[in-house]
């Protein structure tokens, strides 16, 4: 029986030493030293011994029993120890890592556009201007020298809150403002980018749209100020291959009037569907500041003289990315403005 112990014992001690689970070496425990295990299994034979074989018997297997259950603990011990080095590896932090980009989104294509367009001005002297988009009837119209009964201020073309009160349908007024809270000072050499509405809607035409506009009043200020200004403005914001012409045209706040082209960016002139075939695209209105309007501002129009032009910030950015509809801009469709 004592051999039999031993012999169990040295098998034992060899396999604790090749078990690699927490569970397959609970499982072992329970297989030699449970109630219903091999030690006890082999302890049955005690009965048919004598006393004194006996007692030495059961200290021997008491000696066993208490070594490999040590045996099992301090091996149970190992394999944690190694589940959790082995844990440890795998989960490992890289706290030095990049961390994962924020998606921040990006500029407007027109609010890119605005901020170049104004950019271009202030670099020339301009300051930039704002005021409301919801303007008064006389800022709107009437200090603009647009009479009463103009189409302009029909109902069919303009945004009324009340009778008096609309929403602006240029950024115009800002410059009459200003022209009041600085006259009679000199110069006044401004830029005013902003939101205007009208009631249009089509592929060329939102009934909310942006717009630049620019005034500038001094001592002899001519045609030909207004001339180098705003072909340095088509230069810079198109690129210098661009030629540009003069059309006369009419607007109720100039005199003379203009409107700027520009040689097609599509087709350098040739002629394409862009440009209707024509070679040329319509980008600006200037015009020497009507008289009428000065003395509005409360300027004397027989001591300064200014000019003054307008442009679509949408049309600007349609012509310079080839976007065919100007929609796209209101969309707010991410794979259109991650474009730009
Ligand atoms: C004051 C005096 C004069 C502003 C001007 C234009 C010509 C013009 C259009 C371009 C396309 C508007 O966005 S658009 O539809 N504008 O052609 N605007 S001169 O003249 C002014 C403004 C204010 C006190």
């Amino acid at each position: 029986m004592l051999k039999k112990l031993k012999e169990l014992d040295s098998t034992a001690q060899t396999s604790i030493t090749k078990i690699n689970t927490i569970q397959e070496l609970n499982d072992f425990k329970v297989k030699i030293l449970g109630r219903k295990g091999e030690i006890t299994a082999l302890l049955r034979g005690l009965k048919s011994l004598s006393p004194e074989q006996r007692a030495e018997v059961g200290k021997v297997a008491n000696e066993i029993k208490d070594r490999l259950e040590e045996q099992i603990n301090s091996r149970a011990s190992e394999i944690n120890q190694r589940d959790l080095e082995l844990r440890l590896e795998k989960e490992r932090i890289d706290v030095t890592l990049p961390g994962l980009p924020i998606n921040s989104g990006g500029i407007h294509p027109l609010t890119r556009i605005q901020r170049e367009i104004t950019s271009i001005f202030t670099g020339m002297g301009f300051t930039v201007a704002e005021g409301p988009e919801i303007e008064l009837d006389y800022y709107n119209f009437e200090a603009l020298n647009v009479p009463q009964h103009h189409p302009a201020r029909d109902m069919q073309d303009s945004f009324y809150i009340t009778e008096e009160v609309l929403l602006r349908t240029h950024t115009s007024p800002v410059q009459v403002r200003t022209m009041e809270k600085m006259a009679p000072q000199i110069p006044v050499k401004i830029i005013v980018p902003g939101k205007v509405y009208r009631k249009d809607d089509d592929a060329t035409h939102s009934p909310m749209f942006h717009q630049v506009e620019g005034l500038l009043i001094d001592e002899k200020i001519t045609f030909a100020d207004l001339k180098g200004t705003l072909m340095l403005f088509a230069k810079k914001i198109f690129g210098d291959q661009v030629s540009v012409r003069y059309r006369p045209s009419f607007f109720p706040f100039t005199e003379p009037s203009v409107e700027i082209d520009i040689s097609c960016v599509m087709c350098g002139g040739e002629g394409c569907r862009v440009c209707s075939h024509t070679g040329w695209l319509e980008i600006l209105g200037a015009g020497m500041v009507h008289p009428n309007v000065l003395k509005a501002g409360g300027y004397d129009p027989e001591k300064v003289t200014g000019f003054a032009f307008g442009m679509g910030i949408e049309r600007i950015a349609m012509l310079k990315y080839g976007i065919n509809d100007l929609r796209l801009f209101f969309d707010n469709d991410k794979r259109f403005l991650i474009q730009f």
